[in-house]
């Protein structure tokens, strides 16, 4: 679990929330937004993240279950309105599960039939 701030301006995240690096928004509530990857692993990739910044989902989940529902909640919207509904959301937590970028998100893979396992 990393650290809590309400904002971060080192994040990468926080810059697209606030508007000062470009995103292809694809959906958005007041507290959550939704955008795609740039480097997109399926034929929906979407990264599904709080506005607030959270370091990680544990982290998110302590601070603010309110908000953690309305990632998932939005990550569902997402997956039906560019697929079929059907999606797998994906949280790395710390770099040896791969995650990169220290602000809370969700990836939303869509909009294929989905292998498994990911290791
Ligand atoms: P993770 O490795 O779980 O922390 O995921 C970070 C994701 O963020 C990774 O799939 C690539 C994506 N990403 C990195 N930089 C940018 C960016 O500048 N714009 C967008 N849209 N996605 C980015």
């Amino acid at each position: 679990m990393t650290s809590v701030s309400a904002a971060n301006a080192d994040c990468l995240f926080c810059k697209i929330v606030a508007g000062q690096l470009p995103a292809d928004v694809v959906a958005s509530t007041e507290r959550v937004v939704a955008f795609r990857d740039i480097d997109p692993k399926a034929p929906v990739h979407v990264l599904v993240v709080p506005k607030e910044h959270h370091g990680d989902v544990a982290v998110l989940a302590a601070a603010d279950p309110g908000l953690l529902a309305e990632v998932v909640a939005l990550a569902d919207r997402v997956a039906g309105d560019l697929a079929d509904g059907q999606f797998r959301l994906i949280f790395n937590s710390g770099p040896h599960a791969g995650q990169s970028v220290f602000h809370v998100h969700g990836h939303v893979i869509s909009g294929a039939r989905l292998g498994w396992t990911p290791a």
